[in-house]
């Protein structure tokens, strides 16, 4: 038992004293004695020990409600993130596919209209055109479309003519810088034969002015050869002429478009 719960109590007794001259009698002489009682226990305060438990164990408590409420909120934060990611990728793929689509068209473009002519070509109408810019006489400019893989140009249709016209007014250089087409009256002076050996059209014909003149001024053979070109633009189309063959001009030269497909280099 500890000191607290000692209580220290003055207690006295009354004892019979006997006496010599008669009865006995009682005297208030005290006898002190030590008791000890136990004192109710005061309601249990916790040791130390104990209070720093308690204290410790509701601080882990709190702290681990903090703890949770930390880890859902960087739950949250990364599902939200994630979403956030996923909408993003699905955002580039869409971009890719777009990017992808539009590469395909462009190849497929390309397929179509340039790789059907030879690079320096320009396609029109199923035919592949060359505008050679060499200055040569109109037979060695023929030689030279044919070492190309073509003849000099043949003229069959009024909006074939129309292609070539618009096309020399961005070709040519200056007034005088005409181009040699495939059509000449060399053998027989008036027969005019392309370079195919078909014979002229008298329906699709495009001399200006009062050609084809034959003109000898220069040459007693006259004109057998035949050019073309206006670089301020041809009135209905109409910018051919002949002259000597021994001139020296830029030329047009023809041939088939390829056949498809055809793979691009
Ligand atoms: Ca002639
Ligand atoms: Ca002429």
């Amino acid at each position: 038992m500890s000191e607290a719960d000692i209580l220290y109590s003055d207690v006295k007794f009354r004892r019979a004293r006997e006496n010599t001259d008669g009865p006995t009698s009682l005297s208030a002489e005290s006898t002190y004695s030590e008791v000890k009682i136990l004192k109710a226990q005061p309601p249990s305060q916790p040791p130390d020990s104990q209070r720093a438990a308690v204290s410790a164990g509701r601080s882990w408590a709190t702290s681990g409600r903090v703890a949770l409420l930390v880890l859902s909120v960087l739950l949250v934060a990364a599902v939200v993130a994630l979403r956030v990611t996923i909408y993003q990728n699905i955002q580039t793929k869409k971009s890719l596919q777009q990017l992808q689509d539009k590469y395909d068209a462009v190849a497929t473009n390309l397929t179509n209209e340039t790789c059907k002519c030879d690079v320096g070509w320009e396609p029109h109408g199923g035919k592949c055109y060359f505008f050679s810019p060499y200055d040569a006489d109109w037979n060695k400019s023929r030689n030279i479309c044919r070492v190309l893989g073509g003849h000099l140009v043949v003229i069959e249709s009024r909006e074939e003519q129309r292609f070539l016209e618009s096309r020399l007014r961005e070709k040519m250089e200056h007034a005088e810088d005409k181009f040699w087409i495939g059509l000449t009256d060399a053998e027989t002076e008036g027969e005019w034969l392309w370079v195919d050996g078909s014979r002229l059209d008298e329906r699709v014909t495009f001399w200006i002015g009062y050609e084809p003149d034959n003109w000898k001024m220069y040459n007693l053979g006259g004109e057998n050869c035949v050019g073309m070109g206006e670089k301020v633009g041809a009135r209905n189309l109409k910018c051919w002429f002949d002259k000597n063959c021994i001139e020296l001009h830029k030329s047009i030269c023809e041939k088939q478009e390829r056949k498809l497909p055809h793979t691009c280099v």
